[in-house]
């Protein structure tokens, strides 16, 4: 069955692989399923055709035969479950992996999405000089537990896992900030999700319609 995934017509990040359809691009690439890609404008994110997919009228989107899905941490578990490579057989570990999928998300996006919020949106405003510190040391508290967690660790688990794949995706946004090199394994952690063949595809793929080249 033909899975579609949807993404920016053009995004605004110009291919730097920050706009989340590329974790869903690499976790179709990691278990090795084809797949093709609907790109939709700003305004067609809000129109209903797209809306009875994704009811906040975002990207990424996921459509199989009857299936529909929206959310990149469903898409990437669906994904998951479905076929090898993302998730470890044996019951705990799995458990654990579908934890860090969560972790990545719910306890380590938020801070970071606040942080690109501050610096991109909140720029002009007046009280962005003063805001900006506390919205970064609400992200180096994250930083500062998960690398003492990973260590010297090259994956969160024993093995890479689709919590690696979400958690890599949610760090990745923070390099334009610098506050990601401040952590060295962390850096690290993320140059490793980067070289994996199946990103290097994914990001390829993202790259080709985004870059300011791409016409
Ligand atoms: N929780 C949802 C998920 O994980 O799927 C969040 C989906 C989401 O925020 N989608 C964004 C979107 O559709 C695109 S990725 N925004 C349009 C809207 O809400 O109207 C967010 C994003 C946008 C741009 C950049 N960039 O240019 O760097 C990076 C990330």
């Amino acid at each position: 069955m033909t899975i579609t995934i949807t993404a920016f017509e053009r995004s605004p990040d110009g291919g730097k692989g920050l706009a989340r359809d590329t974790r869903v691009r690499w976790a179709l690439e990691e278990v090795g399923q084809p797949y093709e890609v609907r790109f939709v404008s700003f305004a067609g994110m809000k129109a209903p055709e797209h809306l009875a997919i994704h009811p906040f009228g975002q990207i990424p989107t996921y459509e199989e035969g009857t299936l529909s899905l929206f959310e990149t941490g469903s898409i990437v578990f669906h994904l998951a479950e479905q076929h090898a490579g993302l998730l470890p057989k044996e019951r705990n570990a799995r458990a654990r992996a579908i934890t860090w999928m969560f972790a990545a998300l719910n306890t380590v996006e938020p801070p970071v999405l606040e942080l690109t919020t501050a610096r991109i949106f909140e720029a002009d405003k007046p009280w962005s000089e003063q805001r900006l510190p506390l919205v970064k040391d609400r992200v180096r508290d994250r930083l500062d537990r998960l690398s003492t967690y990973l260590g010297a660790d090259d994956w969160l688990d024993d093995a890479f896992s689709a919590g690696d794949l979400l958690m890599v995706s949610v760090l990745l946004r923070l390099r334009p900030s610098g506050i990601l090199d401040e952590y060295q394994n962390l850096a690290a952690y993320v140059a490793r999700g980067e070289a994996r063949p199946a990103y290097v595809r994914a990001f390829a793929a993202q790259f080709a319609v985004n870059a300011p080249s791409a016409s």
